[in-house]
C-alpha cells in the first residue's frame, strides 16, 4: 500500500486529490493548521480515511515530525495562502506560507530522506498565476515568468525551489503549474463561487445583486476534479518535471456571468452586476491560456470537464445549498 502525506488537506484540492488516492489504495495523512480548525469537520464527513496530522508550513519541526509519522512514498505539497487578492494585504505572510513554505518542506523531505533522495516523490502546487503580465500567448513551460501579485512571486520562488531541489539533489520533485480550477467546492471569495452563490441567491429571492470588480479579465478555467489527476500522474513518471495543466481555452468574467445566469434562468445579468472598486486589483492578470501538450503527451492527461459543464455545475450546486440553507 501505497502511502502520501498531502498538505492544504482541508481546501479543494486537497479534499479531491485525497479522494482519488484513497480510491487507488493509498493510505492518505492530511497535514492541518491551528488548534482547532474549523475544516477539520468537512475534512471528516467528505474523506474520513483521511489519517489527521497537525503542522504548519511556517514550521519546519512540524512538517519533520508529520514526515516521520506518514513515512510516505509521495508528499503533495497543496498548502498556501492561495487567495491572490488577499496576498497584497498580506504579503509578508503569503512570502512566508506560500513561498518559504515550500522551502520548509523541501528541506523536511531531504532531512528526512537522508542518504536515499529517491525515497519520497514530491509535488509543488505552482500557478498560472506565475505568468502574470503574460510574455506569450499560450503559457507553456518555458514561457517567461512575470508574477504581479505578492503570491505569484511567492509561487515563482516555490516553483525555483523545487526545480533546484531536483537539481541539486536529485530529488523526484515535480511542479504542477496549474490554471484556474474551480468545483462546488471553491471557495468562496473566488469569483467562480462568488457567481454561482450570488445567481443562486438572486434566483430564490435571497439577493439583489453582485458586486465585481474587473470583468474584463480571462481566464483559463477547468474542473479541480480533473486537475488532481495530473498531479497523481506526474508523480508516477521516471522523473519529476514541470507541466502546465490547462483546458487550453480562455473565458472572460462576462462569459461566466452569461453561462450562470442563463442556466438558472435569469435574462440579462447585466441587471444585477455593479461594479465595485473594492473588488479592483492594485495589477491584474489580464489574459491567462494554457498550452497543455506537454501533459498531454507524456502524461496522457485530458480535461474532461468544459467550461460551461462547470460553470452549469457550480450554479446546480449552489441553487441546492442556498436553497437548503433558507428553508425556502
Ligand atoms: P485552497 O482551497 O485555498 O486551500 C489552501 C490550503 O492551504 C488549505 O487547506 C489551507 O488550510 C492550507 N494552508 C493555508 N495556510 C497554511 C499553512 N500555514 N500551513 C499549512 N497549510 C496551510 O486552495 P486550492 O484551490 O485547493 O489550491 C491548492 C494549491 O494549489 C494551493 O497551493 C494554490 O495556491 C495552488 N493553485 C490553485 C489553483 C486553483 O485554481 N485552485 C491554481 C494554481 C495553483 P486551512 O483550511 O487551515 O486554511
Ligand atoms: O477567482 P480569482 O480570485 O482567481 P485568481 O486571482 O485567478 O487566482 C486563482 O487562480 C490562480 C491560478 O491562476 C491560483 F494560483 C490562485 O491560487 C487562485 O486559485 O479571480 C479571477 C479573476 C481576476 O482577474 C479578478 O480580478 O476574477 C477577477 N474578479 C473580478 N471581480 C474577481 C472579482 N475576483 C474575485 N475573487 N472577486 C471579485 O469580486
Amino acid at each position: 500500500m501505497k502511502r502520501a502525506l498531502i498538505t492544504g488537506v482541508t481546501g479543494q484540492d486537497g479534499l479531491y486529490l485525497s479522494e482519488l488516492l484513497i480510491s487507488k489504495g493509498y493510505e492518505v495523512y492530511g497535514l492541518v493548521r491551528g488548534q482547532n480548525n474549523p475544516k477539520l469537520g468537512l475534512l471528516a464527513a467528505t474523506v474520513p480515511e483521511v489519517r489527521v496530522l497537525t503542522g504548519d508550513l511556517m514550521d519546519m519541526s512540524s512538517l519533520l515530525r508529520a514526515l516521520h509519522a506518514a513515512e510516505p512514498d509521495e508528499v503533495y505539497n497543496l498548502g498556501a495562502i492561495s487567495f491572490v487578492a488577499y496576498s497584497w494585504e498580506n504579503a509578508h505572510l503569503t512570502t512566508d506560507v506560500t513561498g518559504k513554505g515550500v522551502l520548509n518542506l523541501l528541506e523536511a523531505v531531504r532531512l528526512y530522506s537522508r542518504d536515499d533522495l529517491t525515497r519520497v516523490r514530491f509535488y509543488q502546487a505552482s500557478s498560472s498565476e506565475m505568468f502574470g503580465k503574460v510574455q506569450e500567448v499560450p503559457q507553456r513551460e518555458t514561457t517567461l515568468l512575470w508574477p504581479r501579485s505578492p503570491y505569484g512571486v511567492a509561487k515563482v520562488f516555490g516553483h525555483h525551489m523545487t526545480i533546484n531541489y531536483r537539481e541539486s539533489y536529485g530529488l523526484h520533485a515535480s511542479s504542477g503549474i496549474l490554471f484556474n480550477h474551480e468545483s462546488p467546492r471553491r471557495g468562496p471569495e473566488f469569483v467562480t463561487r462568488k457567481v454561482s452563490q450570488a445567481v443562486a441567491r438572486i434566483r430564490l429571492g435571497l439577493q439583489d445583486r453582485i458586486a465585481l470588480g474587473n470583468i474584463d479579465a480571462k481566464r483559463d478555467w477547468g474542473f479541480a476534479g480533473d486537475y488532481v489527476e495530473a498531479m497523481w500522474r506526474m508523480l508516477q513518471q521516471p522523473h519529476g518535471d514541470d507541466y502546465v495543466v490547462a483546458t487550453g481555452s480562455t473565458h472572460s468574467i462576462r462569459d461566466l456571468l452569461e453561462v450562470a445566469f442563463t442556466h438558472a434562468g435569469l435574462d440579462d445579468w447585466q441587471r444585477y452586476v455593479v461594479q465595485d472598486e473594492r473588488f479592483m486589483r492594485p495589477a491584474e492578470v489580464d489574459l491567462l491560456v494554457g498550452d497543455p501538450s506537454k501533459a498531454r503527451s507524456v502524461l496522457g492527461w485530458e480535461p474532461t470537464v468544459s467550461f460551461d459543464e462547470l460553470v452549469r455545475m457550480m450554479v446546480d450546486h449552489d441553487l441546492i445549498e442556498q436553497r437548503a440553507l433558507a428553508g425556502v
